[in-house]
C-alpha cells in the first residue's frame, strides 16, 4: 500500500474545464444603486476576492479575463460597479481581475491611452488571455452577456437604458468591449492621440476593420446596460480634432498604439476589490 500522501496525489485528477455556460447564470436580476452602499461592504460581500483576483472553485475557467477601467474623479460609478461586477463574473465563473487605471492631474482625460497603459501592465501581473475595456459607469443588466473574448473582437453594448437599448449606429464599439491580447496586439492597441471625449472608440473599431478581422455583439435581449446618469466631466470635453485623427488611421495605427505607448507609472496598489494603476498620461501635443 502507497502512503496515504502518495494516494491522495495520484487520486487528483486533471481539473477539468468550466462548462461553456455557468450552471450560476441567473439572467436579467434587478440592479440596485443604494445611497449609502460604502466600500466596506462591497469587501465583506465579496470575501473571495484578493487583489481584485478571483478563480471558480471546482473547474478550470475557460479564459483568464482582465478588466480594465479607466477612471478619474468618479468614484461612487466605481463602488457601484464593483458592487455589482464582481458577482456577476462570479457567477460566470471566470477567472478575471480588475484593473483601474487611474488618471492622474487636470490635463484632459485619455481614456484610450489609460486602456492601453492597463493592458501593458496589467501583463505583467499575471498572463492574461482577454481584456475587458470597461466604462467606470456601465453595468451590465443580464448576466448571460459572457465576459468571455471570441475568435473575432467584441462588443459587449448593444443597448443601454438611455438610449432606449438600442444600438446607437452601426459601427458602435463603444462602452464595453472584448478582445483577445493576440487580437489586442495585432490592432497595436488603441491609438494615444485622443485628448477629451469622444473617437477612440471609432478609431479602434476602424484599426479592427483594418485586420479584417469584424465585430461580434451578443444577442440584443441579453447586451443590455444601465448608465449610471453623469453629465460631462471637466478635462473630458469634446475632442475637436476626432474627425481629423478618424481620417488617417489606416495610416498611422502602425506607429501609434502600444508600440508608442509612453508613460509614467506613479503607483501599483493592490486593494481587494482591484488593482489601482496610477498614471502620469501627459498631454496634447
Ligand atoms: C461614450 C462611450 C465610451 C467612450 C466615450 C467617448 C458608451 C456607452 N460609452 O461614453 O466608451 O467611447 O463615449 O470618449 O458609448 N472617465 C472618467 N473620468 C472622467 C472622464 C471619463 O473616469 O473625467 C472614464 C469613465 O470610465 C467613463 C469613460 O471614461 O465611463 C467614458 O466617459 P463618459 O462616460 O463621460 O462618456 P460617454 O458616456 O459619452
Ligand atoms: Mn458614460
Amino acid at each position: 500500500r502507497a502512503p496515504a500522501g502518495l494516494v491522495m496525489e495520484t487520486a487528483k485528477e486533471p481539473e477539468k474545464l468550466c462548462p461553456a455556460l455557468s450552471p450560476l447564470l441567473r439572467g436579467a436580476v434587478p440592479l440596485k444603486f443604494e445611497p449609502s452602499l460604502s466600500v466596506n461592504q462591497v469587501k465583506k460581500e465579496n470575501p473571495q476576492v484578493e487583489n481584485g483576483r478571483f478563480q471558480p472553485e471546482g473547474c478550470k475557467s475557460q479564459q483568464k479575463v482582465a478588466i480594465l477601467i479607466p477612471h478619474r474623479n468618479r468614484e461612487r460609478h466605481l463602488l457601484y460597479l464593483l458592487k455589482h461586477l464582481h458577482p456577476f463574473l462570479q457567477r460566470q465563473q471566470l477567472d478575471y481581475g480588475i484593473y483601474v487605471i487611474h488618471q492622474t492631474g487636470n490635463q484632459k482625460f485619455n481614456r484610450a491611452k489609460l486602456l492601453n497603459i492597463g493592458y501593458l501592465e496589467a501583463l505583467k501581473e499575471e498572463d492574461w488571455d482577454c481584456f475587458i475595456f470597461h466604462d467606470v459607469d456601465l453595468i451590465p443588466e443580464n448576466d448571460f452577456n459572457l465576459y468571455l473574448c471570441d475568435t473575432e473582437p467584441k462588443h459587449l453594448v448593444v443597448g443601454r437604458n438611455v438610449t432606449g437599448y438600442k444600438l446607437r449606429y452601426k459601427g458602435y464599439f463603444g462602452g464595453v468591449t472584448a478582445m483577445t491580447r493576440e487580437q489586442f496586439q495585432k490592432v497595436n492597441g488603441y491609438s494615444n492621440k485622443y485628448w477629451g471625449w469622444g473617437g477612440e472608440d471609432d478609431d479602434l473599431r476602424q484599426r479592427v476593420v483594418v485586420q479584417k478581422m469584424t465585430v461580434v455583439r451578443p444577442p440584443a435581449e441579453v447586451a443590455r446596460y444601465t448608465m449610471i446618469f453623469h453629465t460631462r466631466d471637466s478635462g473630458n470635453e469634446v475632442n475637436s480634432q476626432r474627425m481629423k485623427l478618424l481620417d488617417k488611421v489606416s495610416r498611422v495605427w502602425r506607429k501609434d498604439g502600444l508600440n508608442s505607448c509612453s508613460y509614467k507609472l506613479l503607483s501599483v496598489e493592490h486593494e481587494q476589490l482591484y488593482v489601482n494603476f496610477t498614471a502620469e498620461v501627459g498631454r496634447p501635443e
